[in-house]
This record gives C-alpha cells, sequence and structure tokens, in this order.
C-alpha cells in the first residue's frame, strides 16, 4: 500500500545542465529507490537563485530538469515531481526554521564558505540560509530518506539537528531523516575531468562531462581527462586522476572498483580513456534518446508539473499548519 511507504524526499537545482556527477551522486539513486519509497523530487528553483541567474535561462533549465528526470526513468504518476517555488510552504517554513538556526551553526557550513569564495562579489543572505532551506524542503515532507552525494552530507546533518531542536522545543511533529549517500564505486563524489581535487559541477564546468553531451564531446572530454605520469591503473588516493575514471567506469558498467582495475591490467592510459568514454557514452544513450522525445512535449511537461505541484502542496499543507499552531500561530 501507498500509505505503508517511507517518505524520500530529494532536489536538484536547476543551476545548468547536469553532469555526470548528479547523475551517479544523485538521479541514479532517484530511479533505484523509487518503487520502494513514497518519493518527492523537487526542482530546487529557489535554490538556485542564491547565485545569479538569467531568468530565460533559469526557466528553460528547469523544464529540462522535468525533462530529465522523466528520461532518467522517474514515473511521474508513482512519484511527486515538482517545483519548489510553486509550493509556498518552503519558504514559510524556511523562516520558522530560520529563528531556530543559530548563526554559528549556519557559518560553519563549507558549501557556504566555498560558494562565497567563488562568488566574492554576491555573497548575499540566501547562499547563507541556503542550508535552512534546504531543511525546510526535507522536513516539510516529513522525509525518513535523502538520497544525495557526499557533498550534501553536512546540510543534511543540520536538517536533521534542526528536526530535533524543534521536536524537543515544541512537541514530537518532525521526522528526523536519514541520509543515503551513493557509495564510493556508487559515484559518491565525481571529480572535475580537468582538475581531479575539485568536484565536478554544472555550475563552473570546465572539466564536466554533461548527461547531455554528445558522444563525440563525451569521447574529447575523456581523451583530455587529467591522469598522472605513472603508468598504473589502480584506485589510489595518490592518483585522484585514473581513481576518478575508475569510479566512473565502474558506476556505469556496474562493476566494483578491483573488477575495473582488472579489465584494465595491461593496458595504457589513453586506451583506459577511450573504454571509460564509451561505457559513459552507452550508459547515458537511453536516457538522451527519451530526453529529446520529451523536452519537444510542452503540454505533457505542464501537465506533469501540475499534479506534481497539487501533490505537494496538499502533503506540504499539513505540515505547515501543525507547525504554524505548535509555534503558537493564530
Ligand atoms: P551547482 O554547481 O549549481 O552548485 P551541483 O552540480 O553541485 O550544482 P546540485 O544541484 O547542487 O548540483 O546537486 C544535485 C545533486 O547532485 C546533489 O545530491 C549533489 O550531492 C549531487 N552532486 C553534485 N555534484 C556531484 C558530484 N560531482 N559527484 C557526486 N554527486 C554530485
Ligand atoms: N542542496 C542540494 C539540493 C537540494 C536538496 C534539497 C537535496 C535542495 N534541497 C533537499 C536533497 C534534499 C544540492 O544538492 N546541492
Amino acid at each position: 500500500m501507498e500509505n505503508d511507504k517511507k517518505i524520500l524526499f530529494s532536489g536538484i537545482q536547476p543551476s545548468g545542465y547536469l553532469t555526470i556527477g548528479n547523475y551517479l551522486g544523485a538521479l541514479k539513486n532517484f530511479v533505484t529507490l523509487q518503487n520502494d519509497y513514497d518519493c518527492y523530487y523537487c526542482v530546487v528553483d529557489l535554490h538556485s537563485i542564491t547565485i545569479d541567474q538569467v531568468p530565460a535561462v533559469l526557466r528553460q533549465n528547469t523544464y529540462n530538469l522535468i525533462a530529465l528526470y522523466l528520461a532518467c526513468g522517474l514515473d511521474y504518476k508513482q512519484n511527486t515531481l515538482f517545483i519548489q517555488s510553486q509550493v509556498p510552504a518552503h519558504c514559510e517554513l524556511t523562516w520558522v526554521l530560520s529563528c531556530n538556526t543559530m548563526f554559528g551553526e549556519a557559518r560553519r557550513m563549507t558549501q557556504f564558505k566555498e560558494k562565497s569564495a567563488k562568488h566574492p562579489d554576491n555573497i548575499n543572505v540566501g547562499l547563507f540560509s541556503y542550508p535552512v532551506l534546504m531543511a525546510a524542503d526535507i522536513l516539510l515532507y516529513q522525509a525518513d530518506l535523502v538520497p544525495v552525494g557526499n557533498d550534501q552530507k553536512q546540510h543534511l546533518e543540520l536538517a536533521r539537528d534542526l528536526a530535533i531542536r524543534f521536536n524537543n522545543k515544541f512537541s514530537p511533529t518532525l521526522t528526523v531523516p536519514e541520509p543515503y549517500i551513493a557509495s564510493k564505486q556508487g559515484g559518491a563524489r565525481i571529480m572535475d575531468l580537468a582538475d581531479p581535487t575539485k568536484k565536478m559541477s554544472k555550475s563552473d564546468n570546465g572539466g564536466a562531462v554533461l548527461m547531455l553531451d554528445t558522444p563525440e564531446d563525451i569521447m574529447r572530454k575523456f581523451k583530455r581527462a587529467v591522469t598522472d605520469s605513472d603508468t598504473q591503473i589502480k584506485y589510489h588516493a595518490s592518483k585522484p586522476g585514473i581513481s576518478n575514471l575508475l569510479t566512473i567506469y565502474s558506476a556505469f558498467s556496474s562493476k566494483t572498483i578491483s573488477e575495473s582495475e582488472k579489465d584494465f591490467e595491461d593496458v595504457g592510459y589513453g586506451d583506459f580513456k577511450i573504454r571509460v568514454a564509451e561505457s559513459v557514452i552507452e550508459g547515458l544513450r537511453p536516457i538522451q534518446n527519451e530526453y529529446s522525445r520529451i523536452i519537444k512535449d510542452k503540454a505533457f511537461l505542464e501537465q506533469v508539473i501540475d499534479e506534481g505541484r497539487q501533490k505537494a502542496t496538499q502533503k506540504a499543507f499539513k505540515t505547515i499548519r501543525k507547525i504554524y499552531k505548535k509555534v503558537g500561530f493564530i
């Protein structure tokens, strides 16, 4: 029965074209988990404006992301696929949680430090309270499980702390969520191909491979990937480039790291990179085909978005009503 299922919430920002890091760290798990949970998959457009966006591009990215959710195999009838800004309760809960978040704990968030360093001309208050909005997303739906990449672990800890704090201060109201982090070989943290000490990121895509890149582009990017002066294809902390390529290969070919290492025992770096690229091209092909079909069907996308908005609003409204009452709002 639908109602017996535990609840899952996750979101991705419409801040650009998705990378294979987003796919392996997040989206791929969304698909795997959809049958076992009552899932809310959100396009978190409110989060994306913490960095400047061009309005027309943001709009298009939002449609693209809904289409990509569908193309990856997320079922919009079974799950709730929706757009964050269409459900006002996200902002409402953010305010209540903000008043229960200490300045010091928000200041400790490493993503805030990293993004402020990257955009020194736009260190806005939204960027600072980003994790509080994320906690609101999760807690509004009483989510039990939150699949995210490793980079979001600290934000999830905050969401848990805020739920526990609210429950202690008022009375048990909010579910304390558990993180679901992709395993190492599943792609918990995919690194940039041009600089494997840096996370592959869609808003800074120097060495990022995009889910919608053409096979030629994918091949070219992998051929140029940074490796090292050694010749051994082994997973090791001292070999970030090779380790990252092995992670990508193992995730796309559903093999363990050690099985992947065996595949390349007597292979040179050049051929290795080509084989990794081929596994990615093959893995993305069905998604790309579906995507190009769905993105053309605007009426269908609007219908999916509208159904999602209605389902999400219903659930979120229940929680926000409870919370307002407990806080003392009439
Ligand atoms: P931005 O560059 O705009 O900050 P992003 O590429 O980091 O975006 P998000 O929308 O913030 O992507 O994240 C969506 C999901 O993808 C999150 O669960 C995040 O943990 C995951 N993710 C993002 N980048 C990676 C990566 N390089 N490896 C694994 N998971 C990732
Ligand atoms: N901050 C997340 C995106 C995000 C999210 C969420 C993920 C916003 N709200 C709620 C899981 C649950 C990121 O991936 N950068």
